[in-house]
């Protein structure tokens, strides 16, 4: 790039609570040190390249609204690559140092497997020579297994082995690309890795080659060294009927039945957990009881039409029940923060890049700093603990140890006699967690 795509942008900085700048910070600080680390390295922020860059912010009912004057519009590689100086501008002026990839957002597919692998390689070199600039890092890659019409069935679990064996050389490229940009993750989304109807699906086949894949890239991960984490990401539905990573328990399930547990974790997003009818905090809870909460796409839903709708996390409620989450499991080790969110379809010109992203840095740093303070106060965490502490006792002990036999238990009950039961407090609690909003 010789010339800036976002002149009239200098890099974004705090401005202060009460800033009236609408280029500038009023929550996220980075370098500012909460819970002994930088809000930087608590959050770990990464942008995406599709929404970021691919979206063209069409609907179902309209055309693509995105203004990109640094695009001509053609699938040519040197197109792509004029791209890559257009994001890595964006990301420092944002002051992101993180993003995540699919193949096919930041390459053209080629007309056949081994051009789409030199436009691949080609647009990846630009992208190594960006990051080497920069210092930005890539937090995940992946391959994009549902875009082309030879997916349509699905990808991994395509009745037809021919369409197993393109997403195989799609997973095994994408993975190289992201080990040689020194990925610290990467991905598995299940797009079309689902029915739209059981009437023609053998659902049990369909499962296991799914699993058939994910220890193929297993085993190719271990081939080439690439240490990075991998991820599932659950979703239950949108663009299949039924997704088999439906949410967190059932791609827990899942990665148990196949023996896959020891080398995945899940990379949980709000959108998808609303979907799937729980909150966020219940599927990031879920994934961390079974030490696999690796990484968050960090959006959020409109609760009121139940679609996929990708919008900026812009509540800071939602972004402290998240960071609570965070906080808990001790912080990020391999993943972060990836906005895997669009700006409006109104919000069509380039500047709205930079305020979608702001404002839901600010929200999340702000849900940071509302966390923080309620780990700090400890009164919710010890209503808790207190609320079980009878299990600590002697015949909790026993009960969970095994000595106790269903009699013991009954002589107990009868000694013990109508049990005193404590309040919930739901309600003051909720009250509690307002007061550090
Ligand atoms: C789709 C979605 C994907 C994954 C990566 O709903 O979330 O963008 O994050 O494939
Ligand atoms: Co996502």
């Amino acid at each position: 790039m010789t010339t800036e795509a976002f002149p009239d942008v200098r890099k974004i900085a705090y401005q202060g609570i009460d800033g009236d700048q609408p280029l500038g910070f009023r929550r996220y600080e980075p370098e500012r040190m909460i819970a002994g680390k930088s809000m930087r390295d608590h959050l770990r922020f990464a942008s995406c390249y599709w929404h970021t860059m691919r979206n063209p912010l069409a609907d179902p009912f309209g055309v693509g609204t995105s203004q990109t004057p640094w695009d001509d519009g053609t699938q040519s590689v040197e197109n792509a690559c004029r791209r890559v100086g257009v994001f890595f501008e964006f990301l420092e002026k944002i002051d992101i140092d993180f993003f995540c990839f699919h193949d096919r957002d930041i390459a053209p597919e080629g007309a056949n497997v081994a051009e789409s692998e030199r436009n691949l390689e080609a647009v990846v070199e630009t992208i190594e020579a960006e990051m080497k600039k920069s210092g930005r890092r890539l937090l995940w890659g992946t391959a994009c297994l549902f875009t082309h019409q030879r997916y349509a069935s699905g990808a991994g679990t395509s009745p037809l082995v021919d369409v197993f064996c393109h997403a195989a050389a799609q997973v095994k490229v994408a993975l190289e690309a992201t080990h040689r940009l020194g990925g610290e993750g990467y991905v598995f989304w299940g797009g079309r890795e689902g029915y739209g109807s059981i009437i023609n699906t053998d659902m049990k086949r369909e499962r296991r080659s799914l699993a058939r894949l994910l220890h193929l890239a297993v085993d190719h991960k271990h081939r080439i060294g690439f240490k990075g984490q991998f991820y599932i990401e659950p979703k239950p539905k949108e663009p299949t009927t039924h997704q088999y990573d439906s949410d967190a328990a059932t791609c827990l399930n899942f990665l148990r039945e196949f023996d896959l547990l020891e080398h995945f974790k899940l990379n949980i997003e709000t959108n998808h957990a609303w979907l799937a009818g729980h909150t966020m905090e219940h599927e990031l809870q879920t994934s961390m009881d079974a030490g696999a909460l690796g990484s968050i796409d960090a959006n959020m839903g409109v609760w009121t039409n139940g679609w996929d709708t990708d919008n900026f996390p812009t509540d800071p409620i939602l972004g402290a029940q998240i960071m609570r989450c965070v906080l808990k499991m001790g912080g990020f080790t391999t993943g972060g923060l990836n906005f895997d969110a669009k700006r409006r379809r109104e919000s069509f010109q380039p500047i709205d890049m930079f305020h979608s992203h702001i404002a839901g840095m600010d929200a999340m740093a702000h849900g940071l700093e509302i966390a923080s303070k309620i780990q700090e106060d400890g009164g919710l965490d010890a209503f808790i603990q207190d609320r079980y502490a009878s299990w600590d006792g002697p015949l909790g002990k026993r009960i969970l140890e095994g000595t106790a036999t269903l009699g013991d238990l009954r002589d107990e009950a009868a000694r013990i006699g109508e049990p005193d039961l404590p309040s919930g407090r739901q309600e003051m609690l909720e009250g509690v967690f307002n007061r550090f909003v």
